[in-house]
């Protein structure tokens, strides 16, 4: 058997003097590249070097060291007779062991003086392409990228006289592949900062790009902070203001929800984002007059779209939540629309477009730093996604379940009779719960979101969560309620906070308590436990839906308690049976939908 040979390259050196040792002493025949055959050498052990086989020197000060035929055929060469005839023709000997690891290109970066410079000579070539031939010719070639890994190859390569078996091989370019992939990472990271289109907020503005630098993070101390995409371009661009972090986050799904709000229903859809939950959401069902004045759009002068009537219902379902909201619209944002929000607390919007007029009116808002965000309504996600979570990153399919009638098919309960707007309630309530984080339960009546329990780790928390916050919204219908003498020139925002005092009997005291009755004409006597009852009996034909199954019927009595006739849940609970029997037992229809929906 020919003599075997190591090519030795490495910039952590290391472990390197033992490790040199011991393949010397077993008989490996050992190359290096210029540091580190000196250094070996030092040692008074046995190497040649690199530029020996390749009769080529080292040059343009150490950026070619290594890449020569010599080296490359030598590691990429196959134990097929077509190879071995190419080698012997270019007097080309074998390599069966490559140890090298990286110039240190993050630790370079990191440093607080690094410029542009530094960075570049830092970019390993010749190590990554000893790593890269090695691995990929691991059937016949073992790579150590790792000195960690010396021992272990040694005791391996001893026991086997020489041949470290196929699994270790296996393994070792696996991590080679590894440590290639994330120093490209860092570089096409490092290179993006210094390069990608958009650099500051306000160039954001610039059009279509590659990233996005944000505001900040989760928080205002996390800087830097972007978004961008490593092929093509962001499907989206800022015409006016600068989105954070969670802008961002809340940008994304809530668009993700309009848009299958619309293709399910046929409808135009909007939402209204908190914290990357959806506070309101609805389909442009028209409204009557009283749902005008809950939703706070009777005194609107322009007539109401479509898509304002489906924003008016989103916004307005928890005007408390919705209070600073990020919104999307499904289709192009026109004039009612903008009016409504321009009247609103809000960060920011996204759609697919905006007439000019209703541009105009929202790049006014916040001092002109209200963030406007156009997406490519034609862009579709990647099937996989990855996030990282402590160092770590995680993949899985994107959740591209598509929800719509078909979802409600198998109706387990007594009662079947499924109406068409129950139908459009269950979706919009299903679909609400894809892009909620959970666990979570939406109430939807009249194609909108009317209550929602979200981020709750038990269910009942959010069957209630979500009752509680129904019920509310049913109370601002109660004509009491309707007619609250505000004094004129009361906020939204302050009118919003009072009535849900007022709806919520909340007990005050002291200056809250003076602060709440100074905003009224008359101070109005509290709704009163009989008034409350009556009202809330009046609702009927509720949709309910559950991301994942009810493990205790408790949820179905609390949902009827809201109006709820129509239930729907993936099964799977040991106590389903319990379940169908408490919606029979209230008259109601249950779906078993066979599709849970986590979202995080
Ligand atoms: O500048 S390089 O990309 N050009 C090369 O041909 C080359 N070959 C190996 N750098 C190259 N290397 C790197 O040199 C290795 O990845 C290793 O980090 C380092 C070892 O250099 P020395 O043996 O001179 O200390």
């Amino acid at each position: 058997m020919a003599t075997p040979i190591a090519l030795l390259s490495v910039y952590d050196k290391t472990g390197l003097i033992e490790f040199a040792k011991e393949l010397s002493s077993s008989g490996v025949r050992l190359l290096g590249s210029g540091g580190t055959a000196k250094k070996i050498r030092e040692a008074g052990i046995p190497i040649e070097d690199v530029s020996d086989i390749t009769k080529a020197p080292e040059m343009l000060g150490g950026r070619v060291k290594t890449l020569h035929p010599a080296v490359h055929g030598g590691i990429l060469a196959r134990s097929i007779p077509s190879d071995e005839q190419d080698l012997k023709a270019q007097s080309i000997s074998p390599i069966s062991i490559v140890v090298c690891n990286l110039y240190p290109f993050t630790e370079t970066i990191s440093k607080p003086n690094a410029t542009l410079a530094d960075a570049v000579e830092e970019v390993d070539i010749g190590g990554v392409t000893l790593l890269r031939a090695a691995a990929k010719n691991h059937e016949r070639v073992s790579v150590l990228s790792d000195p960690s890994d010396y021992p272990s190859f040694i005791q391996a390569w001893k026991s086997g006289n020489g041949d470290v078996g196929q699994n270790l091989r296996n393994t070792l370019a696996l991590k080679a592949f590894e440590m290639t992939a994330k120093y490209d990472e860092a570089i096409s990271g490092y290179f993006r900062e210094q390069y990608a289109s958009a650099d500051l907020p306000k160039e954001n503005l610039a059009g279509p790009v590659q990233r996005m630098a944000l505001r900040y993070g989760a928080n205002p101390h996390q800087k830097p902070a972007q978004a961008f995409v490593t092929e093509g371009e962001l499907p989206f661009k800022a015409l006016s203001g600068s989105p954070g972090y969670i802008n961002l986050l809340d940008a994304l799904n809530s668009y993700a929800l309009v848009k299958e709000l619309h293709a399910a229903l046929g409808l135009p859809a909007a939402a209204s984002f908190k914290h990357v939950s959806p506070a309101g959401a609805a389909v442009g069902v028209p409204l009557d007059e009283v749902e005008k004045k809950v939703y706070g759009v009777d005194d609107l002068k322009e007539e109401l779209t479509p898509l304002a009537c489906a924003y008016a219902r989103a916004r307005g379902a928890d005007r408390m939540s919705s209070f600073g909201d990020f919104i999307a619209v499904s289709a192009p944002c026109d004039l009612a629309t903008a009016r409504i929000i321009s009247r609103e607390v809000s960060d920011g919007i996204i759609a697919p477009g905006y007439t000019p007029e209703a541009l105009d009116v929202l790049k006014k808002k916040k001092g002109g730093k209200y963030c406007v965000l156009q997406i490519d309504p034609s862009y579709v996600p990647g099937e996989v996604e990855t996030r990282q979570v402590y160092g770590i990153s995680m993949q899985q399919r994107r959740n591209d379940a598509v929800i719509d009638a078909n979802l409600f098919g198998n109706i387990v309960s007594t009662k079947k009779d499924v109406t068409k707007e129950a139908l459009t309630d269950l979706i919009v309530a299903t679909l609400a719960l894809k892009y909620t984080q959970s666990n979570s339960v939406a109430y939807a009546y009249k194609g909108a979101l009317i209550g929602i329990g979200a981020g709750q780790q038990s269910r009942i928390h959010c069957t209630r969560l979500a009752g509680g916050k129904a019920d509310n919204w049913w109370l601002r219908h109660h004509p009491r309620v309707l007619a609250l003498p505000f004094k004129k020139g009361v906020k939204r925002a302050d009118k919003a906070n009072a009535i849900d005092l007022f709806v919520t009997s909340e007990v005050l005291e002291g200056r809250e308590k003076e602060q709440w009755e100074s905003l009224f004409e008359a101070v109005p006597s509290p709704l009163t436990e009989e008034e409350k009852k009556t009202h809330a009996s009046q609702l009927e034909g509720v949709a309910c839906s559950s991301d994942a199954f009810f493990p205790f019927p408790d949820n179905v009595h609390r949902a009827r308690k809201s109006g709820v006739t129509f239930l729907a849940a993936p099964s799977g609970s040991v106590m389903d049976a319990e379940c169908i029997k408490a919606a029979d037992e209230h008259g109601m229809v249950f779906a078993h939908t066979s599709l849970r929906l986590f979202h995080h």
